[in-house]
């Protein structure tokens, strides 16, 4: 399956969820295929979204919160993948685009070839990790982890073809953080926190 078309089978199954975008190409795939108030692009540095996710589970928990991540992202920062196992948000749903490389800057191999990062979230305390690989399984999977209580771990291994013509998002920092938060709105009567 190519990258391009796990988020064609994800993204209609959204609704109005915050979604948190790692940088690169899982930015600008989803920004690309549909653009949406509610999604946090992490345009800058890397390793970040699942921190942000976390922080935004944690204040939220009246909302289904979702990461879109990248296999070298998660490298980076795989610290945070405890932070989530310990702090276990039943209301976070992250989602891993495995690529095997860190194709945004010219496709250097990541170590999501040896290293399988859904035993690593499992044996951090991920509640459910899964794995799939074929298209048709994305959108069950997706869904097992958004009627179920998380934190939920998906991998989804995908060929490193994305499109070197896909383009950048076009928001500034500023209105990416404006947008996010007035998608997210007010909390619900009677929410925590
Ligand atoms: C702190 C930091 N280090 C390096 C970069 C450069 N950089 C941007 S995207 C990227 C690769 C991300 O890899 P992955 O998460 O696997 O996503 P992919 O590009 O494969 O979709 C790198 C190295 C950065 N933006 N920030
Ligand atoms: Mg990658």
């Amino acid at each position: 399956m190519k990258g391009t078309e796990a988020f064609q089978e994800l993204i209609p199954l959204l609704k109005d969820q915050p979604v948190v975008h790692a940088n690169g190409y899982i930015c600008r795939e989803s920004f690309q295929l549909q653009d949406r108030e509610a999604n946090f692009y992490m345009i800058g540095s890397m390793g970040l979204a699942s921190s942000i996710g976390l922080g935004v589970a944690l204040c939220r928990p009246d909302k289904k919160v979702i990461i879109f991540d990248g296999d070298g992202n998660v490298l980076m920062s795989m610290g945070t993948l405890a932070m989530i196992a310990a702090t276990a948000p039943k209301n976070l749903v992250h989602i891993v685009f495995d690529n095997q490389v860190y194709e945004s800057t010219g496709s250097q191999r990541s170590l999501s070839g040896s290293v399988p990062l859904e035993e690593v979230a499992r044996s951090s305390g991920y509640p459910v990790a899964l794995k799939v690989s074929k298209k048709e399984e994305v959108k069950p999977a997706f869904e097992k982890l958004m009627n179920g209580d998380g934190p939920g771990f998906l991998l989804i291994k995908v060929d490193p073809v994305f499109d070197p013509e896909t383009g950048r998002v076009t928001h500034t920092p500023e209105e990416i953080k404006t947008r996010f938060m007035n998608a997210l709105g007010r909390r619900e009567e009677g929410s925590r926190n």
